[in-house]
């Protein structure tokens, strides 16, 4: 009996870290990478609150290295200097007043978090907020942090590390960033003091940079110190963060992400390589009939989903074949997968033009980014691509509330690349990666009626601007997807941006 009572409390425990939090309806989260604070509140107030988005992942906060010698890279944020809250996205009276207008209309803010490391060691020693770092000395006094804070040895993470020695991978240094020493009672403080500083100020959670890189039982200690959410912004009281740690676990590894899941939520990196290559044509669409563990992906509730990130985009952190922007109605299909699909708790990317793996975000000769600008449809401009502002990515994101807990039903495919599914009677979306058309009489299982396609269109009045889909008195309705139509997807669902 007492030894149950032990494990439901590590459960309850481990349970808390993996709720994100979201305002009552709404299922899916963005990363809008390198984004400015008051480009965020506004986008909350005016787009992400009223399309149904729960949250946003923000660039991390605290100061960093400026990196000239590479024009202002984007991977410059994830060399820290100090954990003062000036960066190129803004200071900290801007970072507060972002998260309390994105609160205010339903969006959560979720930092992406870095205290694996500090900085590697370089010419330059200027951070965002005008700190200094004396690498030679580990010293970084803004913080301050010295020698003794960081692991001693000194050492450089290998590629075949990955595969022997957990110990190096978590004591050694990734790509040269100097390594802190979180078994440290100094060095834990500091990290807890720095988010909580951010749970103060309205945050809803944490992705915790390079997790695999640091152990497990530490970083228990630091979640564990971390307040519960701020009731001020509208939090249940006793709620805790929502963690997601970032663990690149294709298998085979010396590290697992089966040691940070009892911890809270993991990043599954299976997710989009498999549907990547799937909707690339590498693999049939037929076989995603039973997607989720049974491929050996995280149990659904333990997992931040996701296509593409700011690493694999650039075919790095476990990169490679993965599909983005760039190739749009591939990409487009994965992401309506992702969304239509309950699996995770998903997270949509959202990027910058590049060619250049290490070019930064849109700037000026000063290095100051550019905000994204509005175009009259919605798109955005000024080198942002703003997937999330892509009809048929915010389309599916209102699917995905709609469709809320419901399961996968009535699977339908052709034995190849064209597949169909309910989710309850609430919403039906169907594919066609094949290179011929899908022309079929399908269950839909929603309500009698007419509805309108919002992958091809949507909603105008009382007609619609795409297809039209008449569902009949048996649930059923003619389902067509042209191999060469713009896009690969048809979803309809019970809410009001479909149902007429
Ligand atoms: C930069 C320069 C380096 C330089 C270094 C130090 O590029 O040349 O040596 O600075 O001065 C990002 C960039 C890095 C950049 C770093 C700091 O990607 O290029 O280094 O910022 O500015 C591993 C980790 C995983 C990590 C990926 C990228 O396990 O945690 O590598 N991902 C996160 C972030 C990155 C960020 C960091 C961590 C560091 O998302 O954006 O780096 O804060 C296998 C393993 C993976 C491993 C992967 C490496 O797949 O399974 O675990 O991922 O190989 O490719
Ligand atoms: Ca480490």
């Amino acid at each position: 009996m007492f030894r149950l009572i032990l494990c439901l409390a590590a459960l309850t425990v481990a349970l808390a870290y993996k709720n994100p939090h979201y305002a009552s309806g709404r299922t899916a989260m963005v990363h809008l990478f390198e984004w400015k604070w008051d480009d965020i509140a506004a986008e909350c107030e005016r787009f992400l609150g009223p399309r149904g988005f729960g949250g946003v992942q923000v660039s991390p906060v605290n100061e960093n290295l400026e990196i000239w010698s590479f024009q202002r890279p984007w991977w410059e944020r994830y060399q820290p200097i100090s954990y003062r809250l000036i960066t190129r996205s803004g200071n900290e009276q801007q970072f507060a007043s972002m998260v309390r207008r994105c609160n205010n209309v339903g969006v959560r803010i979720y930092v992406d978090t870095v205290f694996n490391h500090m900085t590697g060691t370089w010419n330059e020693h200027t951070g965002t907020d005008g700190s200094t770092a004396n690498y030679s000395q580990w010293s970084y006094p803004s913080v301050p942090y010295g020698r003794n804070d960081f692991n001693i040895p000194q050492c450089v993470i290998s590629g075949d590390d990955y595969y022997c020695c957990a110990d190096r991978v978590r004591n050694c240094e990734l790509n040269g960033l100097k390594d802190l020493y979180q078994g440290s009672e100094y060095v834990r403080t500091q990290i807890v003091n720095f988010m909580n500083h951010l749970i103060s100020l309205g945050v809803a959670g944490f992705r915790i940079d390079a997790a695999k890189h640091m152990w497990p039982g530490d970083l228990s200690v630091i979640y564990d110190r971390l307040h519960n959410l701020s009731t001020t912004y509208g939090f249940p009281s006793g709620a805790r963060p929502f963690i997601y740690q970032e663990v690149i676990d294709f298998g085979y590894e010396a590290v697992s992400r089966d040691e940070y899941t009892p911890l809270a939520a993991v990043t599954e990196f299976k997710f989009g390589r498999e549907l990547s290559r799937a909707f690339n044509g590498k693999n049939r669409l037929r076989w995603f009939y039973n997607w989720g563990t049974s491929w050996g992906l995280l149990a659904s509730s333990d997992a931040l989903n996701f296509i593409d990130n700011h690493d694999n985009q650039r075919g790095s952190g476990g990169g490679g074949d993965i599909l983005t922007y760039k190739q749009p109605k591939q990409y487009k299909g994965a992401i309506a997968f992702m969304l239509a699909h309950p699996y995770g708790w998903p997270r949509v990317m959202s990027s910058y033009a590049f060619t250049n793996n290490d070019a930064g975000p849109p700037m000026d000769s000063s290095g100051n980014t550019v905000s994204a600008s509005i175009n009259p449809d919605n798109s955005c401009g000024n080198g942002w691509i703003c997937e999330h502002r892509w009809s048929q990515i915010y389309g599916m994101v209102a699917f995905r509330n709609c469709v809320g807990n419901t399961n996968v039903t009535n699977w339908w495919d052709n034995n190849s690349n064209q597949i169909a599914f309910c989710r309850g009677n609430q919403g039906f979306v169907a594919f066609n990666n094949d290179n011929w058309d899908l022309n079929q009489t399908l269950q839909t299982c929603l309500p009698t009626g007419s509805y309108c396609d919002i992958i091809s269109g949507g909603k105008s009045g009382n007609s619609c601007t795409g297809k039209r889909i008449n569902v009949g008195w048996d649930g059923r309705a003619s389902i067509i997807l042209g191999a060469n139509e713009y896009d690969m997807v048809l979803a309809i669902h019970a809410g009001i941006e479909s149902r007429l």
